[in-house]
């Protein structure tokens, strides 16, 4: 039995939920509100003690970590539905490069600014007192400082370096998809699924960045994912938990 802890196909939960859907498995997805920090309760932090989604519970064994989780699907169902790892080892390890960058690059700087245009909303929405009591909960120091960022306003100085670090971001994965379809090559991979789960939503809270004028490799491939069955049926039956609804959309919760 697979049971999938997630906020809903969005930044790193979207990873395994898309993962899943592509690979055709049945689960059961648990889904968790962020506007209750419903993360951060002991019942969950028994399952994940970061209290950070996704994690996967497959027959008992708690598997977290996104890409982990991604990797971990795909080496117990090679043969269910797509597969979503080349076979051959020089393509795997440029899959792989491609995984590494969006958990340790690319998804940081999103996720900022996500946090101070949609997480704001949600710290500042209850009172100081409270807002401190859910806070203690949170048992990960750096995602504490980030919730009391996201309630105080980032630094000026944060954001603009977070900024300057997606322009890059955005230019690196127009030039790659100028050479080829796919990230890894000739072939629709993790590196795919991990990177689109942060890019996706970038045409809209960062049009000025992705855009058909300046990036219509980066839109394209955006497209073309949004297009495939796999995609269509997650976001049709899995519902993302929202925050409060701001101006423009940007890809927050990370
Ligand atoms: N490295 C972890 C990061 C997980 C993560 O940042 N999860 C976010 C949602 S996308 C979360 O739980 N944020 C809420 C919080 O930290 O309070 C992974 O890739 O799974």
């Amino acid at each position: 039995m697979l049971t999938l802890y997630s906020f809903g196909p969005g930044a790193n939960s979207m990873k395994p939920l898309l993962t899943m859907f592509e690979k055709q498995l049945a689960f059961t997805p648990r889904l968790l509100n962020p506007a209750v920090f419903e993360h951060h309760e002991d019942w969950f932090k028994k399952i994940n003690p970061r209290g950070q989604v996704p994690a996967l519970d497959h027959d008992g064994h708690i598997i977290t970590e996104s890409t982990v989780i991604c990797e971990y699907l795909e080496d117990v169902f090679p043969d269910s539905g797509a597969s979503l790892r080349p076979a051959d080892p020089v393509a795997r390890a440029e899959m792989r490069v491609w995984t590494k960058w969006v958990d340790e690059y690319f998804c940081w700087c999103v996720s900022t600014i996500g946090w101070e245009r949609r997480i704001s909303q949600m710290a500042r929405a209850i009172s100081a007192e409270e807002f401190e009591e859910r806070v203690k909960r949170i048992p990960v120091p750096e995602q504490q400082k980030k919730w009391r960022d996201a309630r105080n306003g980032f630094p000026k100085e944060v954001l603009d370096e977070e900024m300057r670090k997606i322009g890059i971001s955005v230019k690196k994965l127009e030039a790659r998809l100028a050479e080829s379809e796919w990230l890894a090559g000739e072939q629709y991979t993790l590196a795919d699924i991990c990177n689109f789960a942060i890019a996706n939503g970038m045409q809209n809270g960062f049009a000025e960045l992705v855009n058909a004028a300046d990036t219509p490799n980066l839109v394209q491939w955006i497209a073309r994912i949004n297009a495939r069955p796999a995609c269509q049926e997650m976001f049709a039956k899995i519902q993302r938990e929202r925050a409060p609804e701001p101006k423009a959309e940007a890809n927050a919760a990370a």
